[in-house]
Order: C-alpha cells, then structure tokens, then sequence
C-alpha cells in the first residue's frame, strides 16, 4: 500500500513537512479553489504539484474532482460539465497524475451530526446521531415531506431531542450538516439546502443511478485513453438523506454500476468507514468482488449502536475486522503484482482521526487533523508489516 495523506492546500493547518514526518510518501490532493464544474487547467494543477514535490513528496491520487450538480440531476448545462470534466482528467494525466476519487451524493457530500464527540479518554471524535439529523429535518429545515416519512415514533425521539437544545446548539447542529465539511466543495444556506433538495423530487434512486451511468459511460473512452483511473467514493452516511436518493451504500448499488460500465478504469475507492455503517454491508466479500478495481483505500472504523448512530472509532478498533481488510488489500497487490500489472501498488491514506494531544488546541480540519491520522497511519503499517510477513 502507498501511504498516503489527505493535505488540502497551503492554507492546510497540517503541513506537508508535517506529512513527510508522519511517514507518508504520497499527497492526496485537490484544487479547492476553482469553482465546481471549471477546468482545472494544466497550469494551476503544475503549481499545485510543484509546492508537493519542493516538500520531498507526490501527488499521486486527487480527491476529488467534484461532479457538478447538473450531472447528477441530467438538467441544464450538465453536457457542458461534461466535456469540463474530460478535459481536467486529461490535464492531470498530462502532469502525470492518474488516480481520481469522487463521489456522487447528490447536494451534500459526507455528513456528520456533531464534529467534537467527547470520548472517555478526552480525545474527540466525528459522530452521526439520528435523532438530530430528524430534528434538523423536521424542526429547522422543516422539510414538508419529513412528517410522512418518518414514523410517529421517530418525530416524536426528534422532538424531544429538539427541545433539548438552545440556540447555540441549534446553529452548531445547523452548520455541521449545511456548512460543508472539508473537501465538501459546497456549503450552503438554509433556503438554498431547501432549493436544492427540492430539485430532487422527481428523481428516483434509479434516476440517479442512470445519471450516474451515462456520466461514466461518456468518460470511459477519456479514461482508456488517458490511462486514468476514476475511483468512486462511498455514500457516507451510506443512505438516503432528507429524502434524497443515494446510489453507492450497498453492495447492490456496486454491482449495478460495475456490471453497466465494467471498465476497470471505473474503479472503485474503498472506504471501510463509510462502507462500515451499514450492518447489511459485507465489507470482505465487497471487497473481493471488486479488489481488481479498487484504485485507493480509504482505512477507517465507526462503531455503531444498532438504532442509526455511530460515532468514528480508533482506527483498529469499533466495527470494522481492520485486520481482515488489511490483508485483502495485500493479497489483492500480490495478485496483481503477479500479473504484472503496473498499478499494483494502491494507495491507502489513514481516514480521519481523533482530535487529541496538542491538536485540541489547534484550530483544524474537523476529522483531518495531523495527531490522530498520523496515529492512524502507524497503527495501520505496523498491521501491515506485519501481515506481509505471514503472507
Ligand atoms: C471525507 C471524505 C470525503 C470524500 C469525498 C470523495 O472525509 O472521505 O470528503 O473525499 O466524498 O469525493
């Protein structure tokens, strides 16, 4: 695996000196700054790499390049976000970048309740609680579909959860879900969420799951070409939100999209945090249905409760069989390296972290600060050293 590290520009609080201390040999990287659905043109992204190679290091795999809304919904000007979309894939290749994530949750990308759970042994975590997205949906945004979709019983934990807060708490819950956590290119608004929202009504899961498909069908020739690996990510929360369908939580929504586009360069990247949440989820099985396209890893755990809550555990610890998923990315390099395939190495960046020792103080990204990913990353290579060894 190619340790990796997420950085999200220079205005990052987690440097990359930082990032070659933690051991990572490879950048994780996006250009943040040009709007959704613009061409990243060969020039900014040549910046871009340059400041990661002047620190000792690579920028092997973007995350990501965004999907602008018109594609997902097929409306307005998507053709033309189409054709931007093609020709960033070729200017990244051209700077010799070849691996590119991306998601396809429609409006809002990852998701979380509350992004500084205390934990028993003071460090922080990023946590998802269920009666607070309800009470969000219901008492904030007061989403007319809501009261139908929810049962009687649901509204009423909602309420009550509602009643619970004061204004201050109100607003924070507010911001963790609108405001746009890191690498989400978009925040927003109330009345611009409720836009947004409502310009799903009409479409189906299985809308956006065509939508999806057409959008890589038309990439694929670029991808052939260019030999660039697109690697989708996860749903994360891996289901609907606020009535709005997801296409990529289950192993059912991979097999619908593999089996329609079934390029290998319509990869796949492996979140097992995001994965994780869902009990139904058979991550190994997964895995080994679609190792051969899995083009990055994303290695993280959650521990769930069992009624929609779950908060981000330690990275060898909550639900996730850490050390099974491990080895699968191992012997899935073995086998490739022993079919001779160039790209056997895949990389695997350390997901998230705790907020903990010094960096409770600092000001950073929620998830994404230095202690608890460089944590992660340590915990995570010594498992591997020591698989290797056995394999
Ligand atoms: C959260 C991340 C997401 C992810 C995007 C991929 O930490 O995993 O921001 O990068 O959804 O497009």
């Amino acid at each position: 695996m190619i340790e990796s590290f997420r950085w999200y520009g220079p205005n990052d609080a987690v440097s990359l000196r930082d990032i070659r201390q933690a051991g990572a040999v490879n950048i994780v990287s996006a250009l943040h700054h040009v709007p959704n659905g613009d061409v990243w043109e060969i020039e900014e992204i040549k910046a871009h790499q340059q400041l990661i190679e002047a620190a000792g290091l690579k920028w092997g795999v973007v995350e990501s390049v965004p999907v602008h809304e018109d594609i997902k919904q097929r409306v307005g000007e998507y053709q033309l976000y189409i054709n931007n979309y093609k020709q960033t894939l070729k200017n990244l290749a051209a700077c010799g970048i070849h691996t590119v994530c991306y998601n396809f949750m429609p409006v809002l990308d990852w998701t979380r309740t509350h992004l500084y759970k205390p934990l028993a042994d003071g460090s922080t975590a990023l946590a998802f609680q269920i009666d607070a997205m309800r009470a969000f949906d219901l008492c904030v945004l007061k989403r007319a579909q809501a009261q139908e979709e929810y049962t009687l019983e649901e509204i009423s934990a909602a309420e009550n959860y509602f009643e619970t807060l004061d204004a201050e708490a109100v607003e924070d819950l507010t911001k963790s879900i609108i405001a746009g956590l890191p690498g989400a290119e978009e925040g927003y608004t109330l009345d611009q969420f409720n836009q947004r929202i409502q310009a799903y009504k009409h479409l189906s899961k299985d809308d956006l799951h065509q939508h999806l498909i057409l959008f890589l069908k038309e990439l694929v020739p670029t991808l052939e070409s260019v030999d660039l690996r697109m690697c989708i990510h996860p749903d994360d929360p891996p289901h609907s939100l606020f009535g709005i369908p997801r296409v990529v939580s289950t192993a059912e929504d991979l097999s619908i999209l593999f089996d329609a586009v079934p390029s290998l360069h319509n990869g796949l990247t492996f979140c097992t945090g995001s994965f994780g949440v869902r009990a139904d989820n058979d991550l190994l099985a997964m895995f080994t249905k679609h190792a051969a396209r899995i083009h990055f890893l994303h290695f993280r755990s959650t521990q769930r409760d069992g009624k929609g809550n779950f908060y981000e555990a330690n990275h060898l610890e909550g639900d996730v069989d850490m050390y099974a998923m491990v080895k699968a990315a191992l012997s899935e390099e073995a086998k490739r390296k022993h079919s001779g395939r160039a790209d056997w190495a895949i990389p695997m960046r350390p997901d998230h972290g705790h907020q903990m020792l010094d960096d409770l103080n600092k000001i950073t990204n929620p998830g994404y600060s230095a202690i608890g990913r460089l944590r992660g990353l340590a915990e995570l290579r010594g498992l591997a050293l020591a698989i290797t060894r056995i394999l």
